[in-house]
C-alpha cells in the first residue's frame, strides 16, 4: 500500500514533521478534538469510516511509543483517556479500535507519537 511504501521509505528522526505544522495551524486539518495538551484531526488517508489521529502537542522526543521515558506516562495516559472521548463524541458505541504504529516493521510513517482511532466498520483480527 502507499502508506507502507510511506513508512518504509520514512527516516526516523526527531526533527519536525508535517504533524507541528498542523498543530502551528499552518496546514489544515479536520480537528475534531483540541485541549492545551493533545490535538486529534482525521486522518488524511482514512483506513475507516472513522479514521482520527491524536497527537502530544508537546512532541518532548516522543518520536515514537518505542523511545517512551517514565515522564511521559502522564501524557501517555492522558492521550488514551482523551481517545475514549473522541470515541464517544464519534458515536463508536460498539466498538473501536486503537493503533500505535512503531518504526519500519510497524509502518510508522510519521515520527511524532501518535494514536489512530479506527471505527464505524468492523475490525479484523489479525490485523495486517
Ligand atoms: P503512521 O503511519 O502510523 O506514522 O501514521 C501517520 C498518519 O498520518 C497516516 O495515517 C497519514 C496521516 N497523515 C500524514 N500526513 C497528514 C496530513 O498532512 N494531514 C492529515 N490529516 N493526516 C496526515
Amino acid at each position: 500500500s502507499s502508506e507502507k511504501d510511506a513508512a518504509l521509505a520514512a527516516t526516523p528522526s526527531d526533527g519536525p514533521t508535517i504533524f507541528d505544522k498542523i498543530i502551528r495551524k499552518e496546514i489544515p486539518a479536520k480537528v475534531v478534538y483540541e485541549d492545551d495538551k493533545v490535538l486529534a484531526f482525521r486522518d488524511v488517508s482514512p483506513q475507516a469510516p472513522k479514521h482520527i489521529v491524536i497527537i502530544p502537542k508537546l512532541k518532548d522526543g516522543l518520536t515514537g511509543i518505542s523511545k517512551a521515558e517514565e515522564r511521559h506516562t502522564e501524557i501517555l495516559g492522558y492521550m488514551l483517556y482523551v481517545t475514549k472521548l473522541i470515541a464517544k463524541q464519534e458515536g463508536l458505541n460498539d466498538g473501536f479500535r486503537i493503533v500505535i504504529n512503531d518504526g519500519p516493521k510497524g509502518c510508522q510513517s510519521v515520527f511524532h507519537l501518535h494514536i489512530h482511532l479506527l471505527g464505524g466498520r468492523q475490525m479484523n483480527w489479525p490485523p495486517g
